[in-house]
This record gives structure tokens, C-alpha cells and sequence, in this order.
């Protein structure tokens, strides 16, 4: 027998102890996993009113949105994820291009990450502003400036609102499953599914800005 202090732990004692961690981490996953998707739901509203304020302040400004005139609906005025890529309006917005922003006035300055594609909650190498999910944000603006948006995104009955909304732009996150509303991810390599139904508000981890 080799002389062992008393006080020294076996290896079974050892073993005991490293399978308690690991079951309790274990248990503690999925409670931080909810922690985590919380967080990022937060962020993307709070980029999503920081988008709406940035092109209000432009209409406020300038008397005028910060897009193609010859956009006669706000249907055809949607960018981001479901429309035409939004790298024009933020490059507007962020005093880039002076096309409509005459003045250069800075509108927006979200944080830059032009070495990937589709960054987290960031403005990517596309030039488009990115949820905390890497879908790019959707926003859709007033282009017959009639002081609504038609259609909601979600239509009349979807849980977000009625159709038309009272709102000069509004912007949207698809959420955890990269698509419109709740229900299974189309890429569940990139993405996660959420609760609900595809195409509805109601239940789904989708991100607002009017709500
Ligand atoms: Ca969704």
C-alpha cells in the first residue's frame, strides 16, 4: 500500500465529483441557451427602433424618405432579407452616399464588420445591417406617402397589429428560424426553429419595431 494522507480524494471521489459538474451543466443548458436568445431578441429591437428613428429623422430632415422616387408603393419599398438589398438606404442613412442625403448628416452608425458576409447585429460586407441571427433586418417605408405601410408583413389577422399600419416605416427581424413568422428554419445548419406558425406573428421569436 502506498502511504496516502487522509485527506487526499480517491479517484472514484474524483470521478463522482466530475459527473456532478456534468450533470448539472447540463441541466443548466437550456436555461442559459434562453438567457442568451432573450438577449439577442433585445438587441433587435433596439436596432429596429434605431432604424425607424434614423428614417424618420431623414423625413423630418429632408421632407422626403431616403429612397428610388420613382418607388411608387411601399410593397416595392421593402428592404433587407425580403426585398431589394438594404446597402443603398443604410449608405444613405449613414451619410455615405449623398444621393437624397444632401447634407451628409450621419442618421445611424451601427457597429461595422466588413470581414464577414453576414455578421451578428452588425453591418456586414453587403453593406447591409444584420440581426443578432445574421438575417439581414427588413424594413419597409411609406413610398406613396399616405402615412400608412401596406401591407403589415404579418397581414391583418397574423398577430402584429392591423393592416395598414399608422407608421411612415417600420422594420422587422425574422428571428431565430431566418424566415417570416414562427415554425421549422429553412437552413437548420444556420438556423433554429421557433414556436408558431410560418407567415404569423402570434408565438414566434420574430422581432417587431411597431409593437
Ligand atoms: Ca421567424
Amino acid at each position: 500500500m502506498r502511504d496516502r494522507s487522509p485527506t487526499a480524494f480517491t479517484l472514484l471521489e474524483l470521478l463522482v465529483v466530475i459527473a456532478i459538474i456534468a450533470v448539472l451543466a447540463g441541466l443548466m443548458f437550456p436555461a442559459v441557451q434562453s438567457v442568451l436568445e432573450r438577449a439577442k431578441k433585445v438587441q433587435a429591437k433596439n436596432d429596429l427602433t434605431q432604424i425607424v428613428t434614423a428614417v424618420n429623422a431623414f423625413y423630418t430632415e429632408y421632407g422626403r424618405y431616403p429612397i428610388d422616387p420613382t418607388i411608387t408603393t411601399d410593397a416595392a419599398a421593402t428592404y433587407g432579407t425580403s426585398g431589394s438589398p438594404s446597402k443603398a438606404l443604410f449608405d444613405e442613412l449613414r451619410g455615405i452616399t449623398t444621393t437624397f442625403n444632401t447634407r451628409k448628416i450621419v442618421f445611424i452608425s451601427p457597429a461595422e464588420d466588413s470581414s464577414q458576409d453576414s455578421p451578428k447585429g452588425k453591418i456586414g460586407k453587403d453593406g447591409q445591417f444584420h440581426d443578432p441571427w445574421t438575417s439581414a433586418y427588413v424594413i419597409r417605408i411609406d413610398a406613396d406617402y399616405d402615412n400608412q405601410i401596406t401591407p403589415n408583413p404579418y397581414g391583418s389577422s397574423g398577430g402584429a397589429g392591423p393592416d395598414p399600419l399608422r407608421q411612415g416605416a417600420i422594420a422587422w427581424s425574422f428571428g431565430k428560424n431566418g424566415v417570416l413568422g414562427g415554425g421549422a428554419a429553412t437552413d437548420t445548419t444556420k438556423f433554429g426553429n421557433e414556436p408558431g406558425s410560418a407567415g404569423t406573428f402570434a408565438n414566434s421569436g420574430d422581432v417587431i419595431s411597431w409593437q
